[in-house]
This record gives C-alpha cells, structure tokens and sequence, in this order.
C-alpha cells in the first residue's frame, strides 16, 4: 500500500479551544495506518462567516497515511464526534472542527467530499499555517500555497498564539 500526504486544517471556537487541538493532533497521531508528520503552530483568528460568535483557534496538520481519502475522512468525523461536536447552524461556532484540504496532488469530487478543499485558497487560517510548514507546496493547478497567503493579507486578523 502506497503512503499518501494528506493535509487537514484544525478549528475549534468552543469549550477550550486550545486544549480541543493539542489533543487532536496528538489523536490524528493515532489514526490507524496514518501518523501525524508535522504540525503548524496555533493561530487565533477572527470568525469568518457569522460574527457573533467567539474567536477561532486554527492550525493545519501534515499527515502521511495508507488510507484513501474517503477511509481518512471517515476517521477525521468520527473523531469530531469524540470531541462531541454538535453539528449546529452553516459555519456556526464547534469544538472541533477537522477538514481534509489536499490529499497528493488529487481531484476528487464526490457528495461527501471535494479535494482540494474548496475555500481553502481564500482562507488565510488555512494559508498561513499550511506556507509555514510547506513554503514550496503547490495546488493542484498549480498555484503555490504561499503566493496565495501573501495574496491575502491580514484578512481574518491571523495571530500566532503565545505558548502557554
Ligand atoms: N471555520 C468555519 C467558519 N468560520 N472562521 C475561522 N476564523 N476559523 C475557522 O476555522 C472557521 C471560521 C467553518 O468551518
Ligand atoms: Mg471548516
Ligand atoms: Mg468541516
């Protein structure tokens, strides 16, 4: 079975944050045939989409794994349900969010599931992490994940978080 690069964007606004992520990647680190390869450090961020709502905490995870995408995406929700993420109103606040962004160069375009993610080219909490870890990383049409992070500024007012 070959190994895959899988990318997968952390969020949590609810019930510590901090504390929903650092326990996440030590979990992802834990998924069955998959191993956490490197980690992005925590960033706050401002709520994209609904304002009245508290501050994100968001970080971007580099894994390597044998699963397919879809066995992978299977293994991020029933991790959200472990944090017990309620699904509540379109990107409103959650515990724990996980989003699987790329997966090797693939195109995928299934009901469950649409790789590269499609906002992430627009998200700055996706961007910047992921440009600290990968600065050479490129989409799958070509455009370089840092290119689009300088591209879009401060939006979203990124902060790295101190350490605790
Ligand atoms: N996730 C959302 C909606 N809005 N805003 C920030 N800053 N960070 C997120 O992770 C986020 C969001 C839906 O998943
Ligand atoms: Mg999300
Ligand atoms: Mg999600």
């Amino acid at each position: 079975m070959k190994h895959h690069r899988a990318w997968v964007g952390l969020g949590s606004n609810l019930a510590d944050p901090r504390s929903q992520l650092e326990l996440a990647l030590e979990e992802l680190d834990q998924l069955p045939l998959t191993r956490l390869s490197i980690a992005s450090r925590l960033y706050t961020s401002r709520p994209l989409g609904p304002r009245d709502q508290p501050d994100f905490i968001n970080a971007v995870a580099g894994l390597e794994t044998r699963l397919s995408p879809l066995a992978l995406l299977d293994q991020l929700q029933a991790l959200e349900q472990r944090h017990r993420r309620v699904r509540g109103r379109h990107w409103g606040p959650r515990t724990l969010d996980l989003d699987l962004l790329l997966f090797d160069q693939e195109c995928l375009s299934v009901p469950r599931l649409t790789l590269p993610h499609p906002e992430m080219a627009r998200r700055a909490f996706v961007l910047v992490p992921l440009a600290e870890m990968a600065p050479d990383l490129r989409l799958p049409d070509g455009n370089e994940v840092a290119t689009l992070a300088q591209a879009l500024g401060d939006s979203g007012n990124l902060k790295v978080l101190p350490n605790r």
